[in-house]
């Protein structure tokens, strides 16, 4: 018996420092009643989804960072695609910047929500692999301060059943890395949802800008069919106050194939109809995780961070 599952990437154009939540939320909103009329039940919107990408600015008072950040969710703003999305039966994820308390300190996340159809947050995910630095480049064209204004994610990789699927979920550095995707996959994950933010400049190291695009699509694809997942990838685009971000929003097949790809830098909707028993071959025979893996052989990828060559 095939499941199916209509889903979609909700791509954001731009989002400038003075655009409000509310704007924004609006066009959320506007994506998930494109998303209804084309039947679809699960959008997959981008990380930091409600604001600017603020790690690119250097920022010392923390109550001017927290600015960016949701101390509730749904908050005030949100509300509003929470409702939306309840009364048109739909889910979604969702990136966000949470503060929260722990041990009653201030604890600053990149995450990640899955809320289903009526409306509950049935899982959350923080962002592990965090790229960039935590020092001011005064040289550099823009900062990518992800290093300085978010913990690491302390909740692990995890998947939850939504919709009749085995779902998971990461943000965008994250999806560079394979044991990312190996961790969902070691449990049964059929969709991995996530979204990005990928400046086209490299501030590091000169850089041909078509590598952003290739790197970012191969990372896909690779993380897909090497998991026998669908990747279902949303970025913000476009240029948020000049500073400009690869486009890209994919859904790539358990097979590796990119099944839609955005056209534009701006609010679009790609959507897709997910065979959810299309990777079953796959995990069946080459990805036979229980027939071919040899974990007595893997155990440098737990126990060394960095590499060394000892030749
Ligand atoms: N952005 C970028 C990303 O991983 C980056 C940062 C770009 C790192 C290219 C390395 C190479 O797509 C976020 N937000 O992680």
């Amino acid at each position: 018996m095939s499941r199916k599952l209509r889903a979609a990437v909700a791509q954001l154009g731009p989002i400038h420092l003075a655009d409000s939540r509310e704007a924004v939320v609006k066009r959320l909103c506007a994506l998930l009643r494109e998303a209804h009329s084309a039947g679809v039940k699960f959008v997959v919107f981008p990380e930091l989804a409600l604001t600017t990408f603020f790690p690119r600015y250097w920022m010392t008072d923390q109550a001017e960072i927290d600015r960016y950040f949701e101390r509730d969710m749904p908050s005030p703003e949100t509300r509003a695609l929470f409702d939306l999305a309840k009364e048109l039966g739909i889910g979604f994820y969702l990136g966000y910047a949470e503060l929260t308390q722990e041990k009653g300190a201030p604890r600053h996340y990149n995450t990640s929500i899955l809320v289903d159809p009526d409306g509950r947050i049935v899982g959350r995910y923080r962002k592990i692999h965090l790229p960039g630095h935590s020092e001011h480049l005064p040289q550099a064209p823009f900062q990518h301060l992800e290093k300085r204004y978010f913990d690491v994610g302390n909740e692990g990789f995890r998947v939850w059943r939504m919709q009749g699927a085995v779902m998971g979920m990461c943000i965008c550095n994250d999806r560079r890395w394979p044991e990312a995707y190996r961790v969902m996959g070691l449990q049964g994950v059929e969709i991995v949802a996530l979204g990005y933010n990928t400046p086209i400049e490299n501030i590091h190291h000169r850089e041909p800008e078509h590598l952003r695009m290739f790197h970012h699509l191969l990372s896909l694809q690779a993380g897909a069919y090497q998991n026998a997942a669908w990747v279902l990838a949303a970025a913000k685009c476009g240029a948020e106050d000049g500073h400009a971000m690869i486009g890209g929003s994919a859904i790539v097949a358990p097979t590796g194939e990119i099944a839609a790809l955005a056209l534009t830098e701006e609010d679009e909707l790609i959507a897709t109809n997910l065979d959810l028993e299309l990777g079953e071959y796959l995990r069946r025979t080459v990805f036979n995780f229980e027939k071919h893996r040899r974990v007595e052989h893997y155990g440098l990828i737990t126990s060394r961070t960095g590499a060394k060559t000892e030749v």
